[in-house]
């Protein structure tokens, strides 16, 4: 049996498997740290990381811009060209799972029933090909942001008849997904959000949001989809204001409508930096939440204010994100999802081999170093030192809820001599850069 799937024909010629070879190599076109069957804390890497490919990013993205048009010409032509080719790339790279929206894989349609149908023998052909390959869906999701009926919104749009619309797309794509098998499902509200207040009830737009997605969490039981739903968080673009701001205000809205026991949350890289926060803070705040549900791997532009959708090299932002992944366990159904593309002068067909071996050997150091950081305890219990004060006595008392606010003056009044205590940033990024290169 060859090493990778190949379907009708071969669309990466000359691209073998993608194997690891180790630091040493100077074999482009090999892993340096991504060493799938290594153990680290009892799973393989694969196990901890469960990289996924994109779909829309691979292989249907042209590489246009709002200023010019595609450079990046595909080999494949239709729909099964698509697929062959995508589980072509997948068994090469080696991603066990890919995600993707239904008119990724699927051709769109002026009726519903048009639409539904061929969804529907897309859905057997994604099948089959994940049979023969072993590669399993992470996600799919609905895009109810592409087509101009979407233009005032999807489930949060005025007119009723296009959220309804929207709701036949995502009830094709949660059929869809119990039929693959898929361990989770995304809604991103690219349009869920507003131009200006002036001629949106925002009121009465979140209302219907919530509805929408109570009435998608109550089919997808009902057909038996028991992975987690999972919002994607992002403040704007291509709406000037996307209700799903970040991690906090998705969590808020959740709790609101009492959909936090069959939500999570996909948190992206670029939309949390979009939000003007750091990759890991939304991670944190999910994983605090209890919502950390899956990633989307990738990173902005340090001098441009948008979604350019890089591939993570960054081992620092990686390692910052995998610090929170570890200490949460790892990401359970989730995982880590390339939501990235190769840049629009990037046109050779090895270059998307090359982005996603830079993404997954970034992932691989982070998960590495992050593993050693926490088996050594030091940066651990340097943060358990800094909240002593609330292991004993009053601050105890505190947190267990047996003070008032007249024992808080109290107790700070016989306080004389507060020491004060140095936070040691310095130190820590340091001892951060010696687990990296020392
Ligand atoms: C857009 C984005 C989407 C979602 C899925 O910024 O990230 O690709 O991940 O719709
Ligand atoms: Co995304």
């Amino acid at each position: 049996m060859s090493e990778f799937y190949k379907g009708s024909r071969e669309f990466f010629p000359g691209i073998g498997k993608i194997k690891f070879e180790g630091k040493g190599s100077d074999n482009p076109l090999s892993f340096k740290f991504y060493d799938e069957n290594k153990i680290i804390g009892g799973k393989t890497m694969r196990e901890h990381l469960r990289f996924s490919t994109a779909y829309w990013h691979s292989f249907c993205a042209d590489g246009s811009d709002p200023f010019g048009n595609g450079t990046i010409v595909h080999p494949w032509k239709n729909t099964e060209e698509k697929a062959d080719a995508a589980f072509e790339f997948f068994t090469k790279i080696g991603t066990p799972y890919y995600c993707f929206h239904d008119i990724d894989a699927s051709p769109d349609a002026d009726t519903v029933s048009e639409y539904e149908a061929s969804y529907k023998k897309t859905t057997e052909l994604l099948l089959a090909r994940q049979k023969e390959t072993g590669v399993k869906l992470l996600w799919n999701t609905a895009n109810a942001f592409s087509h101009p009926r979407y233009m005032n919104g999807a489930s949060t749009n005025p007119d009723f008849r296009i959220l309804a619309r929207a709701a036949s797309q995502v009830k094709a794509s949660l059929d869809a997904n119990v039929m693959l098998g898929g361990e989770n499902y995304v809604f991103w509200g690219g349009r869920e959000g507003y131009t200006t207040l002036l001629n949106t009830n925002m009121k009465k737009e979140l209302e219907h949001m919530a509805q929408f997605l109570t009435l998608a969490r109550d089919y997808g039981r009902k057909i038996g989809f028991k992975g987690s739903f999972l919002i994607e968080p992002k403040p704007m673009e291509p709406s000037k204001h996307q209700y799903d701001v970040d991690s906090a205000t998705v969590i808020g809205f959740l709790r609101e409508h009492g959909l936090e026991k069959d939500f999570k949350l996909n948190i992206e890289a670029n939309h949390a930096t979009l939000a003007g926060h750091s990759f890991d803070h939304d991670l944190r705040v999910a994983a605090d939440a209890g919502l950390l549900g899956s990633v989307d791997a990738n990173i902005g532009d340090a001098q441009n204010g948008w979604d350019t959708d890089q591939f993570p090299t960054d081992v620092y932002d990686a390692l910052k994100a995998m610090m929170v992944i570890v200490d949460n366990g790892g990401l359970n159904s989730g995982g880590l999802n390339f939501d990235a593309k190769i840049r629009r002068n990037s046109t050779d067909q090895e270059d998307l081999f090359h982005a996603h071996i830079g993404g997954m050997d970034t992932f691989a150091l982070a998960l590495e170093i992050a593993t050693k950081i926490k088996d050594d305890g030091k940066l651990n219990s340097m943060l358990t030192r800094r909240y002593e004060s609330f292991d004993s006595g009053k601050g105890k008392e505190f947190e267990q809820g047996k003070m008032t606010l007249e024992d808080l003056r109290d107790f700070a009044a016989d306080d004389s001599s507060i020491p004060q205590i140095s936070g040691k940033q310095e130190l820590i990024e340091n001892m951060l850069n010696r687990y990296m290169f020392g």
